[in-house]
């Protein structure tokens, strides 16, 4: 397991690549080219820039989160093909520049969705939380403009202004793409590309759709255990594998966290860790890591993850805004060096457990 933390660049994040060498056990960081629009092609001039950026501070670039994957391909355009063989090139770049581990989704329309960026807690800190009852309510096309207001001025991912200014458009391009034609999609994709991954062993790890289910009538196919075991049958090969998303999967309250770990032991190449505060079946908010903060039990989560021999990166994944900072929802330093540190904490404890009574070697 290696420690990581998000970076999105020094053009977008309010965060440095010196504050992040600083939170111990962080050794390396989950980057992207953040302008890169999907379906775009990343030159190996371009991804060994930011190799560079990322070395100069003392740490190295364990993944990619994410190289996007256009709305063509999800729906199956023409225009598909342009930017899988983009794609494909760009994997063959990132290989070439020695970076095996790239972090994707194939979520219609949004990336995740919330309702609220900013609640406020008892203890005054703000967080991300989502409301059945306030998506229901709600046109899809004015989300964008009730959120962007709570962004302190940052670009979220999956939600630029470029994208959400057509949301009408999007949403008519998935009129008639139900989940077996996104998923045929998906795999049509993956099997195109798996020859470049092997190739170059570049990992694949999907990210779950957030929240798991199916939010504005929109197909949501990454969702819970036998969707993905489904996936990996259909392109079986160790590339095609997950982003392990305990914040994501754990929306449903049905998903057993450590359990699924279980089931995906080898696939998952990426974690992201972090919990959630369920106030009703259809409200929950992202709560500070802490198992006591929140409704899961981090310690199972991250016993399961030891248990199955990870050994890819994890990152805290979106924290509370607290002490005043202000950033991008969810990608403060603050709650998430909090969160690296039990995290690691909560790693070292398992494993130490895990030795004891083990002959010491002389
Ligand atoms: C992330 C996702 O901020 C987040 O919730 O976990 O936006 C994730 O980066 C993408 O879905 C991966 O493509
Ligand atoms: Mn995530």
């Amino acid at each position: 397991m290696e420690m990581t933390l998000r970076y999105y660049g020094k053009k977008y994040d309010t965060v440095t690549l010196e504050q992040i060498r600083q939170i111990p056990g962080v050794t390396g960081v989950i980057t992207t080219l953040y302008d890169k629009q999907a379906g775009e092609l990343w030159t190996q001039e371009e991804i060994h820039a930011l190799k560079e950026e990322v070395e100069a501070s003392g740490l190295h670039i364990s993944g990619i989160e994410s190289v996007n994957i256009s709305d063509a391909i999800k729906v199956g355009t023409p225009e598909r093909e342009e930017h899988i063989a983009n794609y494909i090139a760009t994997l063959e770049n990132l290989g070439k520049e020695d970076i095996h581990l790239v972090c994707y989704n194939f979520m219609p329309v949004f990336d995740w969705t919330r309702t609220e960026l900013a609640r406020v807690r008892p203890d005054g800190s703000t967080v991300l939380a989502y409301s059945q009852a306030a998506v229901d309510a709600i046109d899809p096309a004015k989300m964008f403009e009730k959120l962007s207001a709570d962004a302190n001025g940052t670009v979220m991912p999956g939600w630029e202004p470029e994208r959400m200014a057509h949301v009408k458009e999007l949403f008519e391009m998935y009129a008639d793409i139900d989940e077996e034609k996104l998923f045929a999609n998906l795999v049509y994709f993956l099997e195109k590309i798996m020859p470049v991954c092997n190739r170059y062993d570049i990992k694949m790890a999907i990210h779950p759709d957030d929240p798991a289910w199916s939010v504005f009538g929109l197909p949501r196919i990454i969702i819970d255990k036998e969707h993905i075991l489904r996936m990996m049958r259909a392109v079986d090969d160790v590339h095609n594998g997950v982003t392990f998303c305990s914040g994501s999967y754990g929306t449903n309250l049905e998903n057993d966290l450590p359990e699924m770990i279980r089931a995906l032991k080898g696939r998952i190449h990426f974690a992201h860790v972090r919990n959630l505060k369920f106030n009703s079946r259809d409200d929950f908010e992202e709560s500070a890591h802490l198992s006591s903060d929140g409704t899961f039990d981090m310690y199972e989560i991250m016993r399961a993850l030891y248990e199955t021999g990870f050994d890819g990166p994890i990152r805290p994944d979106h924290g509370r805004m607290i002490w005043g900072e202000k950033a991008m929802p969810g990608y403060g330093l603050y709650d998430r060096a909090l969160g690296a540190t039990y995290l690691n904490g909560l790693w070292e404890a398992i494993d130490k457990a895990a030795h004891r009574g083990a002959p010491v070697m002389p």
